[in-house]
């Protein structure tokens, strides 16, 4: 329907879908209105090239920074009060230059959409002329920037960004829904291609190339996390990411792994059998699960929560279908095994910010993913799916990945090899 737009979708694969400038003045503005009810300034430091060159991995911006500015290079702070927004950049510096390109300074030709562009040598001096009408600032807590702000701002009390900035992020916008979707759609496309391939006398970290291989082809820019690739008796272990067992006939194959593209994270786990079939046993776990996640999945709307002992508790309801189906070896209900969260909210960040106690609302995303893991059989399974509230319930989307065990194995057995 769209020739022209795909034609231009292919030929630049990388991400061009972005949030627009009018989008990021609007969050700003949501924030300065709060700034205005609690006289406070905002101070977000960004990530600077010391944190993330480690020469291991590129740069790439702090989350709450990005998602107020869509800036993405190192080292600019950004100052918010009630009625104006300031984006301070390190100043030129032509040594560093020659390895990381030409760079925007204060007096380049403002294309960053905020209202002031300025050096950031004049931070300091910025924040105190607008520090006296201030009676709180609000800023990261969690990470050591709180302590040259603390030195710049003496007694006066420095409180966490989380209360005016985080309800805002939990509330996914359109533009922020479609580039989901589509690290969504890329981290699907890696399972099956993952599906494909998977085959006894395989290492994981194979696996792990097929997978982290197709989305780096879709012009994503890093893993959303490490690829959790897990055979055998590395299924029943939650975050192994070491990948370097061989796999064998018999086992299963639990791969936790998604993309981020565009900034945005997609997080999706499957479970399936290496030899294209499961065990009986395996199969009656594999059940549980997606029992389980079902159920919990049912029971998303408005109200509900992710959290353990509260009330509306989701997790509940997969731990009660988890209590009520099944046994261990020893004739046990299988709750004891499923030993994790069942799910939080996803963004630019993987885990984004939500606390599983707060109350769903519409417009957030989330993971829901039980899991039974059971050493002392080698069986680890665990079912990831990512939903979006709603007004009414939740839609699923991940949905384009079968969970299936039958459509799983017809899937295998279909493949070509
Ligand atoms: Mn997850």
């Amino acid at each position: 329907m769209f020739p022209r737009f795909w034609a231009v979708l292919t030929l630049f694969s990388l991400p061009i879908f972005a949030v627009d400038a009018t989008e990021y003045r609007q969050r700003r503005a949501k924030v300065c209105e709060q700034l205005a009810k609690q006289k406070g300034i905002l101070v977000l430091y960004g990530a600077t090239e010391a944190e993330r060159g480690d020469l291991r991995s590129r740069f790439f911006q702090e989350a709450n920074f990005y998602y107020l500015t869509g800036w993405s290079e190192p080292g600019a702070l950004l100052l918010l009060t009630p009625t104006d927004e300031f984006l301070f950049l390190p100043p030129r510096n032509e040594a560093r230059e020659i390895y990381t390109g030409r760079k925007l300074v204060a007096g380049d030709p403002n294309t960053t959409g905020l209202a002031n562009l300025l050096s950031s040598n004049r931070f300091e001096v910025t924040l105190f002329q607008n520090l006296d009408a201030a009676e709180k600032i609000y800023a990261l807590l969690n990470i050591n920037k709180s302590s040259p702000l603390k030195r710049l701002t003496g007694t006066r009390p420095v409180e966490s960004v989380a209360s005016i900035l985080f309800s805002l992020r939990q509330i996914k916008s359109s533009a922020e829904l479609d580039l989901i979707q589509k690290s969504i759609d890329v981290s699907v496309k890696a399972h099956k291609a993952a599906w494909q391939r998977a085959a006894s006398g395989l290492f994981e970290y194979q696996i792990g190339a097929t997978m982290t291989n197709i989305y780096f082809e879709a012009g994503c820019e890093r893993s959303a996390y490490p690829p959790i690739v897990g055979s055998g008796p590395n299924s029943t272990i939650l975050h192994y990411n070491k990948n370097d067992r061989r796999m064998d006939s018999g086992e299963v194959l639990l791969m936790d792994v998604a993309g981020e593209c565009s900034m945005y994270a997609a997080d999706i786990t499957r479970t399936i059998p290496v030899n294209g079939k499961f065990s009986p046993r395996q199969r009656e776990i594999y059940e549980v699960v997606l029992g389980a996640q079902r159920a919990a999945v049912a029971a998303v709307k408005p109200g509900m929560r992710l959290a353990k002992e509260t009330e509306n508790s989701l997790h509940k309801i997969a731990m009660d279908y988890i209590n009520q189906h099944g046994r261990s070896l020893k004739g046990e209900p299988l709750g004891k095994y499923f030993t994790h969260g069942l799910g939080h909210h996803v963004g630019l960040d993987v885990h984004d910010p939500g606390l599983p106690i707060m109350p769903l609302e519409a417009g957030n995303v989330i993971t829901i993913e039980p899991g039974i893991y059971i050493p002392e059989e080698g069986i680890g399974v665990r079912i990831e799916d990512m939903l979006l509230v709603t007004e009414t319930g939740s839609k699923l989307l991940t949905g384009a990945l079968p969970s299936d065990p039958d459509v799983i194995e017809k899937s295998l057995h279909d493949r070509k090899r």
